[in-house]
């Protein structure tokens, strides 16, 4: 038996892990997801660009294993907000996740289930603590990929209902050229 360990590399500028399935996803696919409905429709009669991608390594199963991926979310708004990911919970609600930056930009928006919200970095050199119980959303604020890595438990299960549902609480808009973070219900577009 030798130790089961293995080793990935990153291409950053592709935001592609070695070996591992790159899945992708584009504007169309993130109906529902900004709060400007009417910019929505206008920028997907333009065109469907890829928002981003998501290169996942999946463990062998079995308890205490880890699974990673990098996503790589391009920068750009739909009306004032930010381009973004879905976001979700963790089917199993108790995972937790940490999320590494790589390169760009961002931010990282949390909301659990009572609807508190916190909003952190995420760029080079920042670590974002994403406990369970919280749903999670990355957001691009800069004008350059935003390439990070996530950690999570390989039992931990993505649940996109909820937020598919109800959306985040809050939205991140550009205001004077700057990231700002409003209540959804308070969004005028
Ligand atoms: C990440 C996310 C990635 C894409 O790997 O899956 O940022 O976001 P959505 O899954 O919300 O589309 C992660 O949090 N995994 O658990
Ligand atoms: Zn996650």
């Amino acid at each position: 038996m030798s130790i089961p360990a293995f080793a990935s590399d990153i291409e950053l500028t592709a935001g592609v892990l070695s070996g591992a399935p790159l899945t992708r996803r584009y504007l169309s696919d993130l109906r529902g997801s900004f709060a400007d409905l009417a910019a929505y429709e206008r920028a997907l009669q333009t065109g469907n660009p890829l928002l981003y991608s998501v290169s996942a390594v999946d463990a062998p199963q079995g308890d205490g294993q880890l699974n990673y991926a990098v996503g790589t979310l391009l920068p750009g708004r739909v009306g004032p907000e930010y381009y973004l990911t879905k976001g979700h919970y963790h089917a199993r609600r108790e995972a937790a996740e940490v999320y590494i930056g790589l390169s760009g930009e961002g931010l990282m928006l949390l909301e659990n289930e009572p609807g508190e919200t916190r909003l952190l970095p995420l760029q080079s050199q920042k670590i974002v603590y994403v406990p369970g119980h919280t749903a999670h959303r990355t957001i691009n604020t800069g004008t350059a990929p935003l390439v990070y890595l996530g950690v999570y438990p390989a039992d931990a299960g993505h649940d996109y209902g909820a937020i598919a549902r109800n959306n985040f609480r809050h939205v991140v808009v550009e205001q004077n050229g700057k990231p700002v973070m409003i209540e959804r219900a308070a969004f005028k577009p």
